[in-house]
């Protein structure tokens, strides 16, 4: 009997194809599974999960305080002019931003992208420093 033979390799052939086309979508699956899993424990989750937040650099004293921050991309830094004279933030390289005069009591914020100095022109013993890690 070929022909039943036949069929019955046929029938059985399509079977395999069946388990193995899902055993492939499986392996698919574990493997997103597994990237999903390691990206959560290396990074804390893929893609910007992060949520910067605000550091206080307080002016008193003719200084900054602190004199050196470390913060993280994106992050926020907003000056408070505690001093009776007048200050100013200036980025000291190549002066690409600054807060103006700044009054006592006054607030001035930025969000910081990279690692910079900066300085007070009306003071330029000031010195300040944000590190971005
Ligand atoms: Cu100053």
């Amino acid at each position: 009997m070929p022909s039943l033979f036949r069929k019955k390799y046929l029938n059985n052939l399509s079977k395999m194809s069946f388990i193995s086309t899902n055993k492939a979508r499986l392996r698919k699956l574990f493997s997103g599974l597994l990237i999903a899993a390691v990206c959560m424990l290396t990074f804390g989750g893929c893609g910007k999960s992060y949520t910067p937040v605000t550091h206080v650099v307080v002016i008193k004293g003719l200084k900054f305080l602190p004199y050196e921050l470390t913060i993280r991309k994106g992050d926020t830094v907003k000056w408070i002019n505690k001093d009776l004279v007048k200050h100013d933030v200036t980025e000291e390289t190549n002066q690409t931003w600054t807060s103006g005069v700044m009054n006592k009591e006054d607030v001035w914020k930025m969000a910081i992208t990279e690692t910079t100095d900066y300085f007070c022109t009306l003071h330029v013993i000031m010195k300040g420093k944000l590190i971005v890690e």
